[in-house]
């Protein structure tokens, strides 16, 4: 088994400074940590990423964070401005908005583009200080995009490593993708890995889309499983893997004597209601706002709801350094001011909203408690939220109100209801439908979903790209030696 070298943005924990030479490490929430956590904790290898401060790295509480990790944990340091400009800005100012289809928010500051290429240059630069030739390279996330182009330029301790991409997010369409001012420099660049990942078959269409639209001298070969590219005389494979959730540790949890009773004393709270869960970190892209007003549209136009249903809303701070957040903070807020200042009455609070990250019990007993997941992304790579609550839903019972525009969506739409994250009148309605359902229609839809999310895990989804990735690895290792010049690259990167 070779060893397994994973590099992200972040790394599972933050450090953070309490006063002179005090610490404080807190785990990192979020899809990816969620996903690779377990699998590395599990075999083993080395974890390459940010620990989340700017500046010098203090030795002593990373050393203490990462003692019983189970990997080996290389920090690569961010300075402010490179944070600023790299992370804040084109990471989650230009790609973030944009492949969330949200172009309008995107700040395509021309300076950003230099800084994320340095970043990524840094995040070489720690790869390749410690891979070995036979180490199997997965780079994660948008953040590193740039990553294998600059290792090519400089690395010789990599040449026999396959390196390998997962895009955690969306791949947006040619006519989105096309207003990026670097959309050939980025292309060029993703295309000097020799696998690249992706969550759904929507996104895999969209990036050869926009491949066979911008770069002119790529030859695109379908292919039943892995789609073929050749590109500058290589081969780079193409593929959807959805990501899943370590479905065992999630239901043996909520099975738990701890969560049932913390389960039970949820539901006993809200006595005669149905509960229903929103559970998200602090994004514009996942449809918060709109979710808050088709609740609100619901009780509206179905009276009968008023009083038996309760919104259980859990917000995750994320990214609140950055403006936008802040104000979409701000009129998330709002609206759950309003809502409950409309239709509260002496016993009945309408939406229950919690500002905070609940602690894994809790989030497990919430799952466990909630009668429907009402999870309307308005676009996400895969939303694992949705996956969770389907594995501590035990008793097989419970109703996924599920947006289309999630890539879950493609895995589970045999059992979710599907809507329109735009559509405020069709998710109202769509609530109704949840709070009516038949316990037999529940059963039978969450017994699929279940099925699935259990088949389909964090597992399965590590052993298909790996497998993906070993096969790939005879070919590059034939092939490195046609690869183009450090020359070559440094002129198409600049
Ligand atoms: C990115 C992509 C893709 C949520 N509330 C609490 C909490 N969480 C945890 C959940 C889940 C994770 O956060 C959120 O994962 P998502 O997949 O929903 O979303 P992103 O963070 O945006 O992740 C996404 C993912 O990467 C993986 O590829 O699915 O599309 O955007 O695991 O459990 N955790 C705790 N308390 C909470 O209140 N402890």
């Amino acid at each position: 088994m070779n060893r397994l070298l994973v590099v992200s943005n972040r790394l599972p924990f933050a450090l953070d400074s309490t006063g002179e030479d005090l610490w404080t490490v807190t785990p990192a929430t979020g899809g990816l940590v969620s996903a690779v956590e377990p699998v590395l904790r599990e075999r083993g290898g080395v974890w390459i990423g940010w620990p989340g401060i700017a500046g010098k790295i203090p030795q002593g509480p990373l050393a203490e964070a990462t003692r019983n990790a189970g990997y080996q944990v290389v920090p690569v340091a961010l300075s402010e401005a490179e944070r600023d400009e790299f992370y804040y800005g084109y990471s989650n100012e230009v790609i973030w908005p944009l492949f969330h289809d949200l172009q309008n928010f995107c700040n395509f500051e021309p300076a950003y583009w230099q800084a994320y290429k340095q970043v990524n240059e840094r995040y070489a630069d720690a790869i390749a200080s410690c891979a070995q030739p036979d180490d199997f390279i997965w780079v994660h996330d948008y953040h590193l995009m740039y990553v294998a182009q600059a290792l090519r330029e400089r690395s010789a301790s990599t040449k026999r490593s396959a390196l390998t991409f997962f895009l955690h997010i969306p791949f947006p369409p040619y006519d989105i993708f096309s207003k990026l001012p670097q959309q050939q420099r980025l292309l060029h660049a993703l295309l000097q890995f020799d696998l690249l990942g992706f969550q759904t078959r929507r996104d895999v269409r969209n990036f050869l889309q926009c491949v066979r639209r911008v770069m002119l001298d790529a030859k695109i070969i379908p292919r039943r499983d892995l789609q073929l590219i050749r590109f500058e005389k290589r081969e780079i494979r193409v593929g959807h893997f959805p990501i899943g959730i370590d479905f065992d540790s999630f239901e043996s949890g909520a099975r738990s004597d701890t969560i049932a009773k913390k389960s039970q004393q949820l539901r006993d709270t809200f006595p005669g209601c149905q509960l229903i869960l929103g559970s998200d970190r602090l994004d514009y892209s996942k449809g918060i706002p709109e979710r808050l007003r088709a609740f609100r549209t619901a009780l509206e136009r179905h009276p009968e709801l008023r009083g038996r249903v309760v919104l259980i809303q859990v917000v995750v701070p994320s990214r609140v350094e950055i403006p936008r957040y802040h104000e979409f903070k701000q009129r998330i807020d709002r609206l759950v001011g309003d809502i409950n200042g409309r239709f509260s009455t002496s016993t009945w609070l309408p939406v229950q909203y919690h500002f905070r990250c609940l602690d894994r019990e809790d989030l497990l007993a919430h799952y466990r408690a909630c009668d429907i997941a009402f999870i309307t992304p308005l676009k996400d790579g895969m939303n694992l939220v949705a996956k969770e609550y389907c594995a501590c839903r035990i008793d097989q019972d419970g109703t996924l109100i599920l947006s289309q525009f999630a890539g879950a969506a493609e895995q589970l739409k045999a059992g979710a209801l599907l809507v329109n994250p735009y559509d405020i009148e069709q998710m109202a309605d769509t609530i109704l439908k949840a709070f009516c359902m038949r316990e037999a229609e529940r059963r039978t839809r969450m017994k699929r979903m279940r099925r699935i999310v259990r088949d389909e895990n964090v597992f399965w989804w590590v052993d298909s790209f790996l497998k993906a990735g070993a096969k790939l690895a005879r070919h590059s290792l034939g092939a490195s030696k046609k690869r183009p010049s450090a020359a070559a690259l440094q002129k198409a990167s600049t």
